[in-house]
């Protein structure tokens, strides 16, 4: 990049503490401005960081302060007006998964953006995890074959709603807020998904939604990947946030199991590796596979916005990952299969 880019964040709660730190590791991003409806996480985030300008009104903010770039961290129902609001100003917008709460305002959000022009594109981190960027090597380096079956799986008893309240107040509980990564894993290692069927459960007292979801989707490439998610789950290695892969192809298997130790078994044998995750000391210390992995995807996205590249996580792609969200939910309603071709 030749430039520096100023970057404006909306929304200040606890992903933005790490956001933040995670863009000011990379060279040409500046954080000009915070904005929170509420003015005490507006005021500590800007002084955390010497952010110089802060601001409780997301227009407000638009109009005052040049802007190359807004990041929008706030909660997900949040996400529709404010990205609206954004494109009107016509400056390239960043939101967090899940896009939206509901589809049809994701797809209203991307052909708005689409129609006026305005880069948009969905931090969708899971990818960038340098695990899973390990393995998407290995799938594609032909070392076991052709995949035909996998597992990627996160349960734990971690207590995410310590750190994470709001989540409780949704209706539509993991699989939008953590189920949107896991399917976006499944694209990203098998490609696009032809069917879903997927059951959920409300195990945990006081949620309004489901802490657990179980689904099982079928790629058009002939992948059976059965996706597990739980935050109710007693397991022995509990490592939250790690999520465990296991993938089997028609020349040897790949798994990826707690403290990222990752075995490859084929015809040459059997192969283990300690994936190492980047270290930075402003991650938190339950986080760091995921908070690490900010940097990458922040990367990615200043790069398509700054038109040196494209990035997977374009919102009309993105749009691909949450419609198995939606597709999911559905399935579970209704008890059947999805066939996504069939589904909008
Ligand atoms: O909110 C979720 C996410 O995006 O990554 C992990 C998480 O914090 C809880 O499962």
């Amino acid at each position: 990049m030749d430039r520096e880019y100023n970057i404006g964040i909306i929304g200040c709660g606890f992903w933005a503490n790490y956001q933040v730190a995670a863009w000011q590791e990379i060279p040409e991003a500046r954080i000009v401005s915070v904005c929170d409806r509420d003015p005490q996480k507006t005021k500590s985030l800007a002084e955390k960081f010497n952010i110089p300008h802060s601001y409780t009104n997301v227009p407000e903010m638009l109009k005052n302060v040049k802007l190359d770039c807004v990041d929008i961290i706030s909660s997900p129902e949040t996400h529709p007006e404010i990205v609206l609001s954004v494109a009107d100003f016509g400056i390239p917008v960043i939101c967090q998964k899940p896009m939206a709460m509901e589809l049809s305002e994701a797809k209203k959000m991307a052909e708005k953006c689409h129609s006026l022009h305005v880069p948009f594109y969905i931090h969708e981190n899971f990818r960038w995890q340098a695990p899973m960027v390990k393995i998407k090597r290995l799938l594609e380096s032909g070392e076991v074959g052709q995949p035909f079956k996998a597992r990627i799986f996160f349960n734990t008893r971690f207590p995410v709603l310590n750190n994470q309240p709001s989540l409780g107040q949704l209706t539509k509980m993991i699989i939008a807020d953590l189920g949107v990564h896991l399917f976006d894993l499944v694209r990203f290692f098998f490609g696009e998904v032809k069917s879903i069927y997927c059951h959920t459960q409300q195990i945990s007292k006081g949620i309004k939604g489901e802490d657990v979801a179980t689904a099982l989707l079928e790629t058009f490439g002939g992948v059976q990947c059965m996706v597990e998610m739980s935050w109710a789950s007693y397991v022995e290695f509990d490592r939250f946030p790690q999520t465990l892969v296991s993938i089997q192809g028609t020349e040897g298997s790949i798994d990826l199991s707690a403290d990222f130790r990752l075995v490859v078994v084929n015809g040459g044998g059997v192969k283990e590796v300690t994936v190492e995750i980047p270290s930075y000391s402003w991650a938190h210390p339950d986080y760091a596979v995921v908070h690490s992995s900010l940097v990458p995807c922040n990367q990615d996205l200043l790069g398509a916005i700054a038109g040196k590249s494209d990035s997977a996580n374009r919102a009309d792609l993105n749009l691909r990952t949450l419609r198995l969200v939606h597709a999911a939910y559905h399935s579970a309603s209704t008890g059947n299969v999805i066939q996504l071709r069939d589904f909008d």
